[in-house]
């Protein structure tokens, strides 16, 4: 059980939680940050210290449904032809043959931006901006036109060198106040061109380097001095920068911004099941603390306890964030060439009553509040409730990223 929950249970001691709480959070969170701005931390921390349980309560609550609401609008600009339509459709995690995806191979002809919702996130828009190439652009009232001011970062895309443009347009989102990120497409083929060109001393560090190298300069020849640049296939999002631009666009959004972007983060690596698991763990976590507050506020109100439909609800939702739904393993079984049940038999999350009934946590942590004379009667029911909750959802997630890693396993090796 956590410390710092168990802690706040038994003791009370408002002023140690208060003197501990910082240090404490920034252990559970992931790398790439929390999803507490630090207004909020200093709020409950301040409320910690004056034992202040109602703004404990409110303080966590408004931080975790803002979180949940946060809408995400990104905007992909970049020359027709450069991959942007490619790169859209990749982070909604569609194939290029699926419905619903942004056409790939058509050649621009408007002007206007195109919004692309995400099928299973639809706070999640990504806004496909016309390219910055025509002989008149202007960055002024191009920004202006697009309405700059909707989107949290800006995705500059290009398949060769960054243009003047480009770099002109960097520097007015920049004055605007806001985040840009040149991300260079198709490095499978320049890999491929080398290999084929120069079989014999063909070394892909280098090749790589050579185009990073290539992108920097050119960028800081017009006037963006320190520009942030990935390179990626969107064909082949598990290899090259992908991961690092994902781990650079969390760090850099607003705490309460990270949330919603961690849930797009395709499980393609060991890393990003990690930081996923890191940052649902962040929130069952602020829950729970919530809930210890709620306990203890005189005639108090609501606590979500126990309840099993919620619980499988909960089981399914994270299934679905670590790419493990119904469907999402049929496709899987489908591409591994095997059967679903086949599959299962490597899973722990698809047997939601096995994982309830394999627990005796309640019996060993009500014996161990009982052992603390300040919870007791009704107040011990409560507490349980709620530790079972908790305890429970952090299962369902380690078997779930547990899963995630498993199958991702078997599709790399395949
Ligand atoms: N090899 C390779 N081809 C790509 C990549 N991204 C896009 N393409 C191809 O480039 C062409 C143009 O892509 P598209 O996404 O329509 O570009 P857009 O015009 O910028 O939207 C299509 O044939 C894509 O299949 C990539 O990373 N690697
Ligand atoms: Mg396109």
């Amino acid at each position: 059980m956590d410390q710092f929950i168990l802690s706040f249970i038994t003791k009370n001691n408002f002023q140690q939680l208060s003197s501990e709480f910082l240090s404490y959070y920034f252990t559970i969170i992931s790398k790439a940050g929390g999803i507490l701005s630090q207004e909020t931390l200093s709020d409950i921390q301040a409320a910690l210290q004056k034992g202040n349980l109602e703004d404990i309560v409110k303080k966590i609550q408004g931080a975790l449904v803002q979180a949940e609401n946060a809408p995400l609008d990104v905007a992909v600009t970049g020359q027709s032809g450069t991959g942007k339509s490619s790169f859209i459709n990749a982070l909604r995690g569609l194939s290029h043959e699926e419905e619903g995806t942004a056409l790939v191979g058509i050649v621009e002809t408007t002007m206007e931006k195109t919004p692309y919702q995400h099928p299973k996130y639809p706070k999640v828009t990504f806004w496909d901006l016309p390219g910055t190439g025509t002989p008149n652009f202007c960055a002024d009232t191009y920004l202006e036109k697009m309405g700059f001011t909707n989107y949290d970062f800006f995705i500059i895309i290009s398949s060769t060198r960054f243009t003047y443009n480009d770099a002109l347009l960097a520097q007015k989102i920049k004055s605007m106040g806001k985040n840009f990120y040149f991300v260079r497409t198709k490095v499978d083929n320049d890999l491929y061109n080398e290999k084929i060109s120069k079989p014999t001393s063909f070394n892909e560090k280098k090749v790589l380097q050579q185009i990073r190298d290539n992108c920097l300069a050119s960028l800081q020849c017009i006037g963006v001095p320190d520009p942030h640049i990935f390179l990626i296939s969107n064909f082949d999002l598990a290899d090259f920068d992908f991961q690092k631009l994902e781990e650079t666009l969390l760090k850099e959004l607003p705490a309460h911004k990270r949330h919603t972007f961690m849930l797009l983060v395709p499980c393609l690596s060991d890393a990003a099941i990690e930081m996923k698991r890191d940052f649902l763990k962040e929130k069952i976590w602020l829950d729970a603390l919530k809930s210890s507050a709620l306990a203890f506020i005189p005639f108090m109100p609501y606590i979500s306890g126990f309840d099993l439909p919620e619980q499988e609800k909960c089981l399914n939702l994270y299934r679905s964030h670590f790419g493990l739904g119904d469907e999402a393993i049929k496709n899987v079984a489908q591409d591994l060439g095997t059967s679903v049940q086949e599959l299962s038999t490597s899973m722990k999350s698809l047997n939601f009553w096995l994982l309830v009934k394999e627990d005796d946590t309640v019996g060993k942590l009500k014996a161990c509040l009982e052992s603390f004379s300040s919870v007791k009667g009704g107040l011990l029911s409560l507490v349980l409730q709620f530790l079972k909750a908790y305890h429970l959802r952090m299962k369902f997630l380690d078997t779930v990223a547990d899963d995630a890693k498993v199958i991702l396993h078997k599709i790399l090796k395949r």
